[in-house]
């Protein structure tokens, strides 16, 4: 029987985590034959709650799950972690300006970082989804200088998958027919969802579509500001399909992607595509044995390097905002 691997979870007891722990728990993170022990990383406030979803996780009797563990000290709730999903983050409030908001999260992920350096396994994956992801991801990262660069990820998956099943109900196409989509920049609303090189049952995309101005006034929009629209008709924020996403994210990162596909991840840039090194930034990437690699080679038009570019210049501001807080 093969070691468990130790998963650890922050942000536990709220929404996203009551969405993420039982499918983790039930297989779907790693596969049905691989062992879990899951760490639960809260804050104090969130630590009974987390116990109480602990129990439920117990009630559940998953053949998978070997044991949990609940905490509030970083350098535990780290300790020999293989995967890590930073979900737990601070939330912009009323009357917040980026900067605060930056240096709120940097207040979380400068020292979970250095307790992920100090504390996890050497093979350690993460994956942050708490926001702004991409920069929360940096600021993880540059605290953690003994893990490789790019272990550290941001989460675009949801953005991914949104925009996939967009494209299949405008065609009519499955959604299991759509190959090659990307999601280029950052998790936020400058995100640049890419049909130029996805394929529709063997089809291009853009020319199945063949509508520019659907592009650019429905479909980049609709994938871009799905998650304000889920607040509006749910009264909270995407939950389900984030820990979804979350799921699929590892799920491939570790398993591999589909011959022929690929999907998108926020990344260290490695500069590919006139994406400032350093930056995460999603890119289409494939994945096999454990390790990512950016599609190389594909020709962008117009229309996609200005949206691109735009992304990207918002990320290298958050970068930049985020070195003048001293927190990377
Ligand atoms: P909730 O407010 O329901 O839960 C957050 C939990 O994190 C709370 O239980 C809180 O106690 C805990 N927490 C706060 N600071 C912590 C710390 N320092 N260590 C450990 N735990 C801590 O939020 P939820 O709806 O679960 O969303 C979590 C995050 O995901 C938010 O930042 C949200 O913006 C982000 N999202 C990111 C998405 C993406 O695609 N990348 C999509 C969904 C989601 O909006």
């Amino acid at each position: 029987t093969r070691t468990p691997v130790n998963v650890t979870v922050t942000g536990a007891a709220g929404q996203i985590g009551y969405a993420l722990l039982f499918r983790i728990a039930s297989g779907h993170l790693l596969g049905p034959d691989v062992p879990v022990n899951l760490r639960l990383l809260e804050i104090p406030q969130g630590l009974k709650a987390a116990e109480g979803t602990a129990m439920e996780l117990d009630d559940c009797a998953f053949p998978l799950l070997r044991n949990i563990e609940i905490t509030d000290d970083a350098n535990v709730g780290f300790a020999g972690a293989n995967v890590a999903l930073l979900v737990g983050a601070r939330p912009r409030t009323k009357g917040m300006e980026r900067g605060d908001l930056l240096s709120a999260n940097g207040g979380i992920f400068k020292p979970q970082g250095k307790a992920i350096n100090d504390n996890a396994a050497d093979d350690i994956k993460v994956l942050v989804v708490g926001n702004p992801a991409n920069t929360n991801a940096l600021i993880a990262q540059a605290a953690a200088p003994d893990v490789p660069a790019e272990r550290f990820t941001a989460m675009t998956r949801l953005d991914h998958n949104r925009a996939i099943s967009q494209l299949a109900t405008r065609t009519g196409a499955a959604v299991s027919d759509i190959k090659r989509l990307t999601i280029w920049g950052n998790h936020s609303a400058t995100q640049y969802p890419d049909i130029f090189h996805a394929e529709i049952a063997g089809k291009n995309a853009a020319e199945v579509v063949n509508d520019e101005a659907w592009l650019a006034d429905t479909f980049i929009p609709t994938v871009a500001k799905r998650g304000a629209a889920i607040i509006e008709a749910r009264g909270a924020s995407s939950a389900a399909s984030a820990a979804n996403a979350a799921i699929d994210h590892v799920h491939t990162w570790v398993n591999g992607t589909a011959d022929g596909d690929w999907t998108s991840m926020g990344i260290p840039s490695d500069g590919s595509y006139g994406v400032p090194e350093g930056i995460i930034s999603s890119f289409p990437v494939t994945t096999k044995d454990g390790k990512y690699e950016i599609v190389q080679g594909l020709d962008i038009n117009e229309f996609s390097r200005a949206r691109i570019d735009a992304s990207v210049k918002e990320l290298t501001e958050e970068r930049d905002a985020v070195r003048e807080l001293g927190l990377i």
